[in-house]
């Protein structure tokens, strides 16, 4: 464990745009298009309109150390494919045992989240919002609003990532669009 010195960042509430980004990552439709629930609709978004930028995420940069707390914005557009709400790949901590806080920033949304064991939670987020991601609940937030959707995150360095998981077997819960409104609903291909 190294000192490092003290620092401070701006964040862009509507934006989620930080005044020192050490790192941008930008999802595409074609980066997730197999993660929709309706990945023909998918497919054809891509074929009719083109790619479309689905979340951007800007992150601090910081040494890949025990004690060391990252923190990023996540900024996801409004948008659906087929029904289903523009919302990040989600993942488990590669370290389970690692939770995180999520801080609602602008806009809208869902925090979809499960345990390997079954059990699932699907709160709501708005500006203000301090949701909680326990340890061993995998993780995905949804748009559900006409605007941006921009929170805050906060986790512990060595949490790492596992996406691997959910690419394979999804999430149990979806949030669609059903007579307007956001609903959730069972992941069909989750028996
Ligand atoms: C968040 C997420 C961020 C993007 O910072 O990484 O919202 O979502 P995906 O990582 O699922 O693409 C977080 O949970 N960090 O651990
Ligand atoms: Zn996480």
């Amino acid at each position: 464990m190294r000192y490092m010195n003290p620092f401070v960042t701006e964040v862009d509430f509507a934006s989620g745009e930080l005044s020192a980004p050490g790192y941008v990552i930008q999802r595409k439709l074609s980066d997730m298009a197999s993660m929709y629930a309706d990945e023909a609709a998918a497919r054809r978004t891509l074929a009719d309109e083109g790619d479309r930028l689905i979340y951007e995420v800007q992150g601090v940069e910081l040494p890949d150390e025990e004690g060391q707390i990252p923190h990023c914005t996540t900024r996801i557009l409004p948008g659906r494919i087929g029904d289903e709400y523009h919302m990040t790949k989600g993942h488990y901590h590669a370290r389970r045992e690692q939770g995180e806080v999520y801080f609602g920033l602008s806009g809208r949304g869902c925090l979809v989240m499960q345990t390997e064991t079954g059990e699932t939670s699907v709160v709501q987020m708005v500006a203000g919002s301090a949701a909680y991601v326990p340890p061993f609940w995998a993780h995905r937030t949804v748009n559900v609003g006409d605007e941006d959707f921009v929170f805050f995150s906060v986790w512990e360095a060595r949490a790492g990532h596992d996406y691997g998981t959910i690419e394979r077997d999804g999430f149990r819960k979806l949030v669609l669009m059903r007579d307007g409104q956001p609903t959730v609903v069972d992941n069909p291909r989750i028996s």
